[in-house]
């Protein structure tokens, strides 16, 4: 049987995309965009000659199952918990993520969320904005600093790392709670996140989503960091249990937090948005034109790879061993 042209393989996109992927996924494949990932949507006719998938969506089990000639999901974000990879897994469905080319900006991100939310300078800006520096002098002395602190860091993935160096170039101390230790990585390991949470006062978690990280930081595990304690999320909302996290800063179980990400992104709870001490940030970790583009390329790199070579090049551990079919 000739192989199909690359141009006439169809490539589905539910829901919104980046425009420059979406751009390259239209002169390469045949590109059909929908609504949203649902199988409602899906005819008989699209559901056969469906053969790849580009999303930053929830990609259910169902959605996988009514494409039945799917065979790749390019997942738009190095995290992949939206995406049923261990169903794509069974089904011989290869699922790919984008990790590397954001690494050092969600670091930095990270980085500039700490700083903000240890020394209040949103806070301080807004001050100034709002004439007060005239008005009433200067902003008061920041209650925190990061002098003295030591940080403990939850997920010591690529993005772990990279905010474990720059730490260290700012001179803390650094340790880590890990599904298990990292080969090659001499922080001190702690097995536990309350163990963790307990010896430093500083918590970084980059941890992923899924059900094994699930609202892991709660009411212990802050009570634990304790009321010098800071608490920073640039990971996954879902790994916070973001109900004990509003009454730990509203008490004063831990002083202050930085989040960059929440359970039900858009939507932030009015606990949380009501404190003074709580930094909240849009979900901005690699929101830069730079990296954004970087990460589309990689969406449909990994498509053109797959479909020219049978080889994806980013391929997630729960589908490392799918192989694609013979052409
Ligand atoms: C993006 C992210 O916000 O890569 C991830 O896992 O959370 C972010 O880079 C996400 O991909 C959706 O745009």
């Amino acid at each position: 049987m000739p192989r199909t042209p690359i141009h006439d393989i169809v490539v589905l996109v539910p829901g919104r995309l980046h425009g420059h992927a979406v751009k390259r996924l239209g002169e390469a494949f045949t590109l059909v965009a929908i609504d949203r990932a649902d199988p409602a949507l899906i005819d008989a006719d699209l559901a056969s000659r469906v053969r790849g998938l580009a999303s930053m969506t929830v990609v259910d089990r169902a959605f996988i199952d009514a494409l039945p000639n799917l065979e790749i999901i390019a997942n738009f974000g190095v995290g992949y918990d939206a995406v049923d990879a261990v169903h794509a897994a069974k089904k011989n469905v290869m699922v790919t993520n984008t990790p590397d080319v954001l690494t050092e900006e969600v670091a930095d991100t990270a980085i500039g969320l700490l700083l903000n939310t240890v020394r209040e300078l949103p806070k301080a800006e807004a001050w100034l904005r709002a004439g007060r520096w005239v008005k009433d002098g200067a902003y008061p002395l920041s209650r925190a600093t990061l002098r003295g602190r030591s940080v403990g860091i939850f997920g010591m993935g690529r993005i772990g790392l990279a905010i474990a160096r720059r730490l260290e170039a700012f001179g803390l101390p650094i340790s880590y709670h890990n599904r298990r230790p990292v080969e090659g990585v001499a922080y001190a390991y702690h097995d536990t996140l309350v163990g963790l949470a307990r010896s430093v006062d500083t918590l970084v978690s980059v941890a992923p989503g899924g059900a094994a990280t699930e609202r892991a930081v709660n009411a212990e595990v802050l009570s634990a960091l304790g009321p010098q304690g800071v608490f920073v999320n640039i990971g996954r909302g879902s790994t916070v249990d973001q109900t004990a996290l509003a009454t730990a800063l509203r008490e004063g179980a831990i002083m202050a937090a930085g989040l960059d990400v929440f359970e039900d992104e858009p939507r932030v709870p009015d606990d949380l948005l009501a404190l003074e001490n709580a930094c909240l940030l849009p979900h901005v970790g690699s929101a830069s034109v730079h990296t954004r583009q970087a990460m589309a390329d990689l969406v449909v790199d990994n498509l053109l790879g797959w479909f020219a070579d049978g080889k994806a090049l980013t391929p997630v551990g729960e589908t490392a061993s799918v192989v694609a079919r013979p052409r």
